[in-house]
């Protein structure tokens, strides 16, 4: 490949990703030796909706597990019961939206059943900040 069809190909990825819109983080926790993994679609923002997809694991192996809710927490402060259900998908994965009600930082403890009973895990760290872009009015507790 020549090098101006590589540069063609370089903008044309460029726009791409710019109008997909940045890719969100995949935040880990371990327990146990049983991980999970959260991707996010897109970087978690205030009152944003987020798709979510969550993989789970046993010494480093894929494995499968039923029943898994997202219990969403700010650590230090009662925010109302937030405990969203993931829905599985054929690959093993499983999705969920998520939806961050307050600007700060927030825990999601992860629950789920394997084969070899149930999981626990605490994904910790999850920076919430308003969307740049949204003109809504800041709500009031
Ligand atoms: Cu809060």
């Amino acid at each position: 490949m020549g090098s101006w069809h590589r540069s063609f190909l370089i903008v044309i990825l460029l726009c791409l990703l710019v109008a997909c819109g940045t890719p969100g983080p995949t935040l880990t926790a371990e327990a146990n030796d049983y991980r999970v993994e959260m991707t996010f679609v897109q970087p978690p923002l205030l009152n944003q909706s987020v798709q979510t997809t969550l993989r789970f694991y046993y010494q480093d192996a894929p494995i499968r597990v039923q029943n898994v809710v997202c219990d969403l927490q700010m650590p230090g402060m009662v925010m109302g019961s937030m405990r969203p259900i993931a829905d599985p998908q054929t690959d093993g994965s499983h999705v969920v939206n998520l939806l961050f009600t307050m600007d700060g930082e927030w825990s999601i403890i992860v629950t789920a059943d394997s084969a070899d009973g149930p999981i626990r895990l605490y994904v910790e760290g999850i920076a919430i900040t308003p969307d740049p872009e949204a003109t809504q009015p800041s709500v009031q507790e």
